[in-house]
């Protein structure tokens, strides 16, 4: 099957509503930060096998940060929608699964439905737009001090809007709760998760940057219980020691590795770029490389 997929790529038709797929059927959807169509090719192709049972990544995570960082801006939507889209299509025509698009604030209202029309016919599965307003800043920096969170009533016009622009069924608006990491309570969270899942969200991302996760049981303990309740996301890079079938428990139906493929690649080509200036030479550093071949045969 993964064969004939990968043999017809520019015609996956089923992409975008195998996300929907996902949620219904597995216990938690595992997505990995892609930022280039070789990091996609990772996340395509990597299986392992784990107690008899193949494990894979269900689906990419296009990333702010790391779409930023790749070409050297910082992460405040200084890289616009268009060079996004861009690489969003470079990264479709190689791959298979199923994308989640990182949309910041989802830009100026009158703007939005064009973004999530061109996000819709390329096949993205769901867009996450996060409540914060004003020049936006990275929610992993520790000084949110200037950092603004939107009214619950302009986000939820947000996402309604966002909704009615989508044409297929299957695109998803994921609403992204920023309460914690601007230092707001659980209450102001668990509301603002009830009046964004009213306003039409299809889920919900509950940020957080805190090292334990008893923030995330005590809201998602909470909204389990409201009629509005939505499938969860999380995005673990400051909790990092909490297993899948923990968040899973907890009730977390999506998790989001945000940025780990840039991470692991930004300290290894440093490394070696540091080995060969000190060697005068590669062949010190040759273990850490993949060969050429490895390379050349990713490609079909
Ligand atoms: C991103 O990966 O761009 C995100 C997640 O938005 S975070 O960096 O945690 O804000
Ligand atoms: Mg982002």
């Amino acid at each position: 099957i993964k064969k004939k997929i990968s043999s017809s790529l520019p015609l996956i038709y089923g992409r975008r509503s195998r996300l929907k797929r996902l949620i219904a059927s597995k216990k938690i959807v595992r997505v990995l930060e892609s930022h280039s169509p070789l990091t996609g090719m990772i996340i395509e192709e990597l299986f392992t096998n784990r107690k008899g049972q193949r494990e894979e990544f269900d689906a990419m995570w296009s990333s702010s940060l790391t779409d930023s960082s790749i070409k050297g801006k910082p992460d405040n939507q200084s890289v616009d929608y268009s060079s996004s889209l861009e690489m969003l299509n470079d990264i479709l025509d190689v791959t298979s699964k199923p994308i989640i698009f990182d949309a910041d604030n989802g830009g100026r209202i009158e703007h939005m439905p064009y973004l999530v029309k061109s996000l819709d016919r390329m096949g993205i599965s769901a867009m996450v737009i996060e409540d914060k307003i004003g020049l936006k800043k990275n929610s992993l920096f520790k000084d949110q001090s200037n950092v603004k969170q939107d009214t619950i009533r302009n986000f939820k016009n947000k996402i309604s809007v966002a909704k009615k622009a989508s044409f297929s069924e299957d695109f998803m608006v994921i609403a992204r709760i920023e309460s914690f990491i601007l230092g707001k309570g659980l209450n102001d969270a668990v509301r603002r998760a009830e009046e964004y899942s009213k306003a039409g969200a299809d889920a919900i991302l509950i940020h957080s940057k805190d090292k334990t996760i008893n923030n995330l049981i005590q809201f998602s303990k909470r909204f389990s219980k409201s009629k509005f309740y939505k499938p969860l996301v999380c995005v673990p890079s400051a909790y990092p020691q909490i297993k899948e079938n923990q968040l899973s428990k907890i009730g977390f139906k999506i998790v989001i590795y945000a940025n780990h493929l840039l991470r692991t690649s930004y300290k290894s080509m440093k490394e070696v770029a540091l080995e060969i200036l000190t060697n005068q030479r590669s062949f010190n550093s040759r273990k850490k490389m993949s060969t050429i071949q490895e390379v050349i045969s990713l490609i079909k």
